[in-house]
């Protein structure tokens, strides 16, 4: 049973040109007169799907989705020039403008938390609630933890890819080795590095593992540009100027209502990263799911969500 709102259609979408080279696609659903949300997709480099649409009650809500710079139906597709956490959030800024609104709920898992909280930190009398899952703050330790040494022991199966497509003298610095394939000329080599990336992420996301999850994260389209855009994210540690840039900033969002909805064997992005941001917010309320994993697609994970969703529509 899925406890997400039916699926429904876009009542009106297009694109804006954000700079002499990207063109971000939107769109909004629901009740055009609801309360506005913008919905902050992972990766970064993962892009909107339709069920993205489904968090929120579409009779009260006017729901916003966009694909951040080089994803989904954004062009150009994989683009990292000007491509940085800084221009993402002018984006976010740039289509609450174009869309006239002054104040609206931000929601995001995993990079849409870390999006969402660096938002919220620079605009936060933008933001009306915070509802985050699957915390990722991008400190060297999350990075190490997934990309270097640490899921690679509770997925030693699905591991066994990502290793593979880099040799053994490389392999102590595997965004290093990664970065320099996904962005190098040959092309064979930069598909098969994005799908062994991609795919590593998809075969870890869920409790239990989703054959359609490793399809799609399998798919070249979608792996060039979600792996080239997290590596070129990581290698340059979010482009934040601190390793703990958002709790050290924390302060800014102190007045903002906060949710946050995390799986207790999420192996992306592990608890004690939600655990360490709830510490440093205590009115935010954490929902520990204890039988979910890392996606939002997770059963358990959908309830709260929905539960946060709806505590805050009026
Ligand atoms: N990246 C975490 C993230 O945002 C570190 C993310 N994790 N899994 C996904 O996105 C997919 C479900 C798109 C594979």
């Amino acid at each position: 049973m899925s406890l997400l709102f039916p699926h429904i259609e876009p009542n009106n979408h297009g694109f804006l040109k954000v700079d002499a080279i990207h063109e971000i696609y939107y769109e909004e659903s629901g009740n055009p007169d609801g309360k506005p949300v913008i919905f902050i997709h992972g990766g970064p480099g993962g892009g909107t799907y339709p069920a993205n649409r489904s968090f929120w009650n579409p009779e009260d809500y006017r729901i916003i989705l966009f694909d951040q710079r080089g994803c989904g139906k954004s062009k150009p597709h994989a683009c990292l020039e000007n491509n940085t956490t800084w221009h993402l959030i002018e984006d976010i800024e740039k289509i609450r403008e174009h869309l006239s609104i002054e104040k609206w709920q931000v929601f995001g898992g995993s990079w849409g938390s870390t999006l969402s909280l660096t938002y919220a930190i620079k605009f936060p009398e933008r933001v009306s609630e915070l509802v985050l899952r699957g915390i990722f703050m991008l400190r060297p330790q999350e990075l190490k933890w997934f990309y270097q040494e640490g899921a690679s022991h509770i997925f030693p199966d699905a591991w066994v890819a990502y290793e593979n497509n880099i040799p053994e003298e490389e392999r102590g610095d595997y965004i290093s080795a990664y970065y320099k394939r996904l962005t190098g000329d040959d092309e064979s080599t930069k598909l098969a590095s994005a799908k062994a990336w991609s795919i590593w992420e998809g075969s870890t996301s869920r409790l239990i593992t989703d054959q359609n999850l490793i399809d799609k994260t399998a798919d070249g389209h979608f792996a060039l540009s979600f792996a080239r855009i997290e590596c070129h994210y990581f290698i340059n540690k979010g482009f934040f100027d601190s390793e703990t840039w958002i709790l050290d900033n924390i302060n800014e969002v102190k007045g903002i209502p906060v949710t946050i909805v995390q799986g207790r064997y999420d192996v992306v992005c592990p608890v004690r990263s939600a655990w360490d941001l709830s510490k440093a917010l205590p009115e935010a309320e954490l929902k520990i799911v204890e039988d979910a994993g890392h996606s939002a697609a997770e059963e358990g994970i959908i309830a709260e969500l929905v539960a946060a969703t709806e505590k805050y529509k009026s």
